[in-house]
């Protein structure tokens, strides 16, 4: 049981409080990923590299348990270059290490900031956790959960923080939705009645559109930060 977190009100939309590295720049855009095991948080992040890599400059860092399963499958694939991307390893239930001592993540984008920098944007994948996961607000400036359409239909009236309050909440795997007998109209009015004004993505990662929707709110993201 976890019942003392203490950040765990903390909102998901406020903004870190150091914008600005030490000698004055800006400093890139942090934007988390989290939500439950297998939900396509890497395959999301691999998608957006591709689809942002010529245009930003960019970093990832993976979050796993006891692995860097999620950052060699990303070296796999050759997203970006390997020395952009980089593992934490948190021996720990995930939501540790990004909400409750985020040392290891913040070393790991400032390292990557010093290493590659000047970056636009660095990508944190959480560890697959549960509904009650998300980023602390000293680690990254706005967060994504991701959750998909064969770990229920009922998952968005279930709610939680990662759902109810992520500044952006992305159904994937839309394309499994007729084999797991879930239903996506209920899905997308059931998360847009939890969060009122937040946005909502259905995305197939197996389709042509892919990734365009999560990457064009990224872009509108990167505009009001650089703004
Ligand atoms: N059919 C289908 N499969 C998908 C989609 N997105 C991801 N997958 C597959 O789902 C599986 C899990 O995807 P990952 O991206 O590894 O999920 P994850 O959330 O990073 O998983 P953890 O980091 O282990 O929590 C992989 O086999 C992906 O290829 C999608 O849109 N449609
Ligand atoms: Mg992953």
């Amino acid at each position: 049981m976890h019942l003392d977190h203490p950040h765990t009100h903390d909102s998901p939309s406020a903004v870190s409080a150091d914008a600005r590295r030490p000698d004055g720049t800006r400093r890139a855009l942090r934007i988390g990923l989290g939500g439950p095991v297998g939900s396509g948080k890497t395959a999301t992040v691999a998608a957006l590299c591709r689809a942002l890599r010529d245009e930003l400059s960019l970093a990832v860092v993976t979050n796993d348990i006891y692995t860097r399963e999620d950052a060699e499958f990303l070296l796999r694939e050759a997203v970006l270059p390997p020395e952009r991307i980089t593992a934490v390893e948190t021996g720990a239930c995930p939501h540790t290490a990004i909400r409750d001592d985020i040392s290891a993540n913040l070393e790991a984008v400032e390292d990557l900031e010093d290493a590659v920098g000047p970056l636009d944007l660095v990508l944190v994948e959480s560890g697959g956790d549960n509904l009650t996961a998300t980023f602390s607000k000293g680690l990254v400036d706005a967060q994504i959960f991701v959750i998909d359409v064969a770990g229920g239909d009922d998952i968005p009236r279930k709610g939680g923080p990662g759902v109810t309050t992520a500044d952006l909440l992305v159904v994937n795997k839309t394309d499994l939705a007729p084999y797991v007998g879930s239903d996506l109209a209920r899905m997308a009015a059931d998360a847009k009645a939890q969060r009122a004004e937040l946005p909502v993505v259905l995305q197939s990662l197996r389709s042509e559109d892919g990734v365009t929707a999560v990457a064009r709110w990224v872009r509108e993201r990167l505009a009001a930060w650089t703004a």
